[in-house]
């Protein structure tokens, strides 16, 4: 199944790789169109339910922005941009949706638990929001879908994340016994949140109930959960949870981290899935994203795990990036979308050097 994947090699050199790239070019600065591509990321501007700060509905939009301002030379892989990178346009009918959903799904999240046992125009708006929330699981499933049967790799800019269960679905339609590894400071198990069944805090709970074709779920630098969650994913036989916590504590008394890193892998089948929820890294990455929490993973523990699935000859089929937010208050500072767009391009190269797509330099 993995061999269907083939690389179209660039012949013709289309790119100056030490030229800056400009932004008047696709992400990353880069010239092709999306028939010429082999990763297409699919921009999904939502943020329907977010509780606390809103803002990852412009996430796509600013890593779009920051992305020009790439090298493309990195220590670890050989030039992923040959493979062809393309980010679509973001859809006219996702926005709709996504500013439908917000407004009325704000009246609901301000409302305390009677109003809402009272309010029969709240509860009649609640139902809409979770079919505006079904239609963009279709949306991005089919779009999805479409991207996987051309034998692209399909990746998901969120957007909150709620954005990625259409694409999840897609991919272990694809590949059945898919195994998701889950960066993130949030379980994201609730069974629904504030009434949403399909909130970015419900995500990994769905995907556990809803998609078969996932046989494990693999959280890291989980730090904020409560009861439920935490009795869920402990007692769910294909969930395993690396929490920030455990995973700190165990630095502080001398392991090393690329122990935990290696054994973090060693517990995914084969073929891999990352959905990558920016607020797992320590915030100073990501400090304006929707729910910031103290703790958290440091970048080139990342990398080196994202290193230690190239190493396992595991493959990494496909990924999102999802709840990066610019500074609603500063729009020149791009900080958060400049890690963003780094850390999509170093899991795009790590994607295509696990599909043997492109090479791992040796220096
Ligand atoms: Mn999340």
């Amino acid at each position: 199944m993995l061999s269907s994947f083939s690389m179209k090699k660039i012949t013709k050199t289309i790119i100056d790789p030490n030229a800056k790239a400009t932004s008047k070019d696709g992400i990353y600065g880069l010239p092709f169109k999306e028939t010429e591509a082999q990763v297409v990321f699919i921009p999904v501007p939502w943020d329907v339910t977010t509780s606390y700060q809103a803002g990852t509905s412009n996430g796509p939009t600013a890593i779009l922005e920051a992305s020009s301002q790439i090298d493309f030379f990195d220590l670890d892989f050989i030039d992923a941009y040959q493979a062809g990178l393309f980010m679509k346009k973001e859809s006219a009918k996702i926005k709709k949706l996504n500013s439908e959903g917000r407004m009325l799904a704000k009246k609901i999240i301000d409302a305390d638990d009677e109003t809402m046992s009272k309010n029969k125009l709240l509860q009649k708006n609640l139902i809409k929001v979770n079919q505006i929330c079904e239609d963009l699981n279709s949306i991005v499933y089919q779009e999805t879908k479409s991207l996987l049967e051309k034998d692209k790799i399909a990746v998901v800019v969120g957007g909150d994340h709620a954005t990625p269960f259409g694409a999840i679905k897609a991919y272990a339609e694809k590949y059945p016994k898919l195994g998701i590894l889950h960066f993130d400071a949030h379980s994201d198990t609730r069974i629904s949140y504030m009434g949403f069944s399909n909130s970015h805090a419900s995500i990994m709970h769905n995907v556990m109930e809803k998609i078969p074709g996932v046989s494990k779920l693999i959280q890291v630098g989980i730090r904020d959960f409560c009861e439920q969650e935490f009795t869920y994913t402990r007692d769910h036989k294909k969930i395993e949870v690396y929490f920030d916590q455990n995973i700190a504590r165990r630095k502080m008394s001398g392991e090393n981290f690329q122990k935990i890193a290696r054994e973090i892998v060693s517990k995914l089948p084969d073929t891999i899935y990352i959905s990558f929820d920016i607020d797992g890294l320590d915030p100073r990455f990501c400090p304006n994203t929707g729910t910031p929490v103290p703790g958290g993973l440091d970048y080139h523990e990342v990398i080196l795990i994202l290193n230690e699935i190239v190493a396992s000859g595991k493959k990494l089929v496909g990924f999102d990036l999802v709840e990066v937010a610019p500074n609603p208050k500063d729009k020149a500072n791009e900080w958060d979308a400049n890690v963003g767009m780094r850390l999509l391009y170093k899991m795009t190269s790590v994607s295509l050097a696990t599909l043997g797509l492109i090479e791992k330099r040796k220096l």
